[in-house]
């Protein structure tokens, strides 16, 4: 099967942008449905990036078809074989990264500084994975009898789901394919609708890196249509999704009724704790890079900061006027500091939460949808701060994913953790103090997946696990080598060389 390019197809018209397509089995090719979904830059909406195949059940049940049919021979590669094409595709992401970089802050919005990191974290992650195409390691551990084999390998589960969201476009992708397919799973991917452009650069070079034709594909369209159809096939024996908590709740309903493996990683209500020892410059750089960077839409930012109240007046001056400096604007120019909002829906859920937090706590900054020279086509907010909030206001409980930061004042550090693990949530959180016992108790009583300290709550490395603890997920973890739990079968292996009957447990036992 031969490898073309994914756009523009004939019928699209010369005025219009280009038509993209879905890659199945090695081939771009169009939606049986023959409708088609717009992509548009978030920073003026003016600019259509492209259309993209609106597909549906039958669309997926093609990808099906061929991510089934490359599986024995995928999986009967030698695993650093595998390795090998991981890390060539590594190498052409580090290639392509700034064109990629700027086709995601197009598409995404976030300042091109970040969107280089988000394709860096792709590089890694494809890199780390290639790697364990020599390693996935399993133990090898001595049998209680004599003359006997004992271990257990990783083997392949078999199709795997990827459903991925919008504000790592490039990066989670990665995170989720690349130790699916090292481990020997074939994919179909269905990349969030507001991203698909990411998506279809980014199999375009898995295709040029070498994974055979249907070891992935790709479905662009809604989660009703191409999402349902992916979690309800009996045949995909493994989902793994980014995104909402409701989304992720329902796809678990219907996963477990087909006791599936499903890998979810939802929301967050991060927090960062500052003490009254802390050095508070440093919290303050460490806080706005968290609450503001990528316009506050990762599942790691920092949503709320609970100080000791003797410090709340310095800190807050300070993050008000770190707030107030930030400039917002189009990510591809050079000076900007916050990108706008993926969609006008987002837009819309943050002032809701702007108004129900002008009655749970006192606006600080912002509040506003941001207009101005350059700002008129996009989905720009202001960054925007409330204090006196209380740990269980609706504003410091529930995600908002936008640049809205809720100041909690607490008495000490005991209070302290009580706020900040009062929360369905658990991914990350962060303590800005300089004694070192305190950093230690954090580290121990913070009730998240990761925790940082004197730093931000955003910014995990590829290598270590990552995931949340509670509603955040369902216990499984992304990257590091925790993510190959989520794509391999474990396998004990017995091997008895005696010769002869030998019984576990009875015949090695005293009669
Ligand atoms: C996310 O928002 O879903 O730790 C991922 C970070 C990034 C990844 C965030 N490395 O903020």
């Amino acid at each position: 099967m031969t490898v073309t390019s994914a756009g523009p197809t004939a019928a699209t018209e010369a005025a219009e942008a280009p038509t993209f397509r879905n890659f199945i089995a090695g081939e771009w090719v169009e939606s049986v449905s023959g409708r088609t979904f717009e992509s548009r830059n978030p920073a003026d909406v003016r600019d259509v990036i492209g259309r993209f195949q609106a597909s549906t059940a039958a669309d997926v049940a093609m990808a099906i078809r061929a991510a089934e049919a490359a599986l024995p021979m995928w999986q009967r590669m030698p695993a650093p074989k595998r390795g090998e094409i991981l890390y060539r595709f590594g190498a052409l992401l580090a290639e392509h990264k700034e064109r990629l970089a700027r086709a995601l802050t197009r598409e995404m919005g976030k300042v091109l500084t970040e969107a280089r990191g988000d394709v860096q974290e792709g590089i890694d992650i494809a890199f780390l994975m290639a790697g364990e195409g020599r390693r996935m390691f399993g133990d090898t551990v001595p049998s209680e009898l004599p003359d006997k084999w004992a271990m257990s390998v990783r083997q392949p589960i078999g199709i795997a789901g990827i459903i991925t969201p919008w504000n790592f476009p490039i990066a989670i992708p990665c995170w989720k394919m690349m130790p699916a397919l090292v481990t020997g799973n074939t994919v179909v991917f269905k990349p969030a609708s507001d991203t698909p452009h990411c998506a279809t650069l980014l199999v375009e070079l898995m295709a040029e890196a070498g994974f055979p034709p249907g070891t992935v594909n790709l479905v662009t369209g809604s989660g009703a249509e191409v999402g349902d159809a992916i979690v309800d096939s009996p045949d995909v024996r493994v989902i793994s999704f980014t995104g909402h908590s409701e989304t992720g709740k329902a796809i678990a309903q219907r996963a477990g009724a087909r006791l599936k493996r499903l890998a979810l990683e939802l929301g967050g209500k991060n927090g960062i704790v500052v003490l009254a020892d802390a050095d508070l410059d440093l919290a303050t750089e460490g806080i706005l890079w968290s609450a503001f960077g990528t316009t506050g839409q990762r599942c790691t930012a920092c949503s709320r900061v609970i100080v000791e109240e003797r410090v709340l007046e310095p800190l807050l001056a300070r993050l008000e006027a770190g707030a107030r400096r930030l400039r917002l604007g189009d990510g591809l120019v050079e000076a900007t500091d916050v990108g706008p909002l993926i969609n006008a829906a987002a837009v819309e859920k943050v002032e809701r939460y702007v108004e129900i937090g002008r009655r749970e706590g006192e606006l600080v900054c912002g509040g506003r949808r941001a207009t101005g020279p350059g700002l008129e086509h996009g989905h720009f907010f202001e960054p925007t701060i409330f204090t006196g909030v209380a740990p269980m206001a609706r504003i410091a409980q529930e995600e908002i994913f936008g640049p809205v930061l809720s100041v909690i004042p607490v008495a000490d550090y005991q209070a302290a953790v009580t706020a900040l693990n009062q929360t369905r949530y658990g991914l990350s959180s962060s303590i800005y103090t300089r004694d070192v016992n305190t950093a230690f108790r954090a580290m121990r009583d913070f009730e998240t997946g990761i925790v940082y300290v004197n730093a931000g709550t955003i910014g995990a490395e590829t290598h270590l696990p990552f995931g949340g603890w509670k509603e955040t997920g369902n216990g499984h973890r992304e990257a590091g080598h925790a993510a190959l739990d989520t794509f391999t079968e474990w396998k004990a292996i017995y091997v008895d060389f005696s010769g002869r009957l030998q019984r576990a447990q009875i015949d090695n036992q005293p009669s």
